[in-house]
């Protein structure tokens, strides 16, 4: 009996030779597994909020508009690991299947892809192991899209994990399309008549079109190359503590 049997059933099945304990062992392995790609997903997280609100804080304008993620189902990981003929095992999974935690970082422009993929790739404790760039090379249906697959330390209750995940970052424009096209994907079960495919297509064009227009448009009012001041660490605050003081007596 595979582990991919055991675990698609869920349930011992009469005269399998699985037992509950069986299970239950295989479960408990499973979502132990499961639960570092979570713990990952909330790193990545963390960081692309301490970006945002970075950004707000230097009232530059914020090229973060929006962010979601998807922890695979245990399901659908070894529904691939079956797919790609990978052994159906812990080890073969976390070698071989390195989307289970997966982040969306939607920006406004083009030029804050860079911009974000460059300020993640730069932390010490992330690892860039693989980087498709679906942008300067669009998929033949006009996906377009950038994807890191990063690894990332996990410091749990009794080891450090290093774990990955995988980051996609696009603008509006080609999320909008991206999430209209899986839809209609999944609407047609894969098989998308020849003349939607050909309008998706063109979509994609306009998205691309939209897109250089915006950041045109954004190059004339950009100002993120003013640089905030750095931190002086031997600047005098006595003025700010009586300012302090001040406020407080008058309040
Ligand atoms: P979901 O719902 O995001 O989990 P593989 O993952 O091995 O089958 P590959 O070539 O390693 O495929 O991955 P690829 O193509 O670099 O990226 C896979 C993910 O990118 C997909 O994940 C989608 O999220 C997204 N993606 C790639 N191509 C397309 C596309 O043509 N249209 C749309 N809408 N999204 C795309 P999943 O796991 O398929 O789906």
């Amino acid at each position: 009996m595979s582990l991919w049997m055991v675990m698609r059933s869920w349930q011992p099945s009469p005269g399998s030779g699985v037992t509950v304990e069986d299970v239950r062992f295989l479960r408990g392995q499973f979502s132990d597994f499961m639960l570092g790609y979570k713990f990952a997903i909330d790193e990545i997280i963390t960081k692309i909020n301490i970006l945002r609100e970075d950004f707000n804080n230097a009232n530059e304008y914020n090229p973060i508009e929006h962010l979601n993620s998807r922890l695979k189902s245990p399901e659908s990981v070894l529904e691939k690991v079956q797919r790609k003929n990978y052994a159906m095992n812990l080890a073969s999974i976390r070698e071989n299947v390195l989307d289970i935690a997966g982040v969306r970082v939607v920006c406004s422009f083009i030029s804050d892809i860079g911009k974000i993929r460059d300020m993640l790739v730069g932390q010490e404790d992330i690892t860039l192991l693989d980087e498709r760039d679906y942008i300067t090379n669009r998929k033949p249906n006009g996906y377009q899209s950038l994807h890191l697959i990063v690894s990332i330390p996990v410091f749990r209750a009794d080891r450090t994990d290093r774990m990955p995940v995988e980051i996609q970052i696009r603008t509006i424009a080609m999320d909008f399309w991206a999430s209209l096209e899986h839809k209609i994907y999944y609407k047609y079960r894969g098989e998308v008549p020849a003349t939607l495919r050909s309008e998706l297509t063109q979509a994609a064009d306009a998205a691309t079109q939209l897109d250089e227009k915006m950041e045109a448009l954004h190059r004339l009012v950009d100002r993120t190359g003013e640089t905030r001041p750095n931190l002086t660490d031997s600047l005098d605050l006595s003025a700010l503590y009586a300012n302090f003081l001040s406020d407080r007596s008058l309040g």
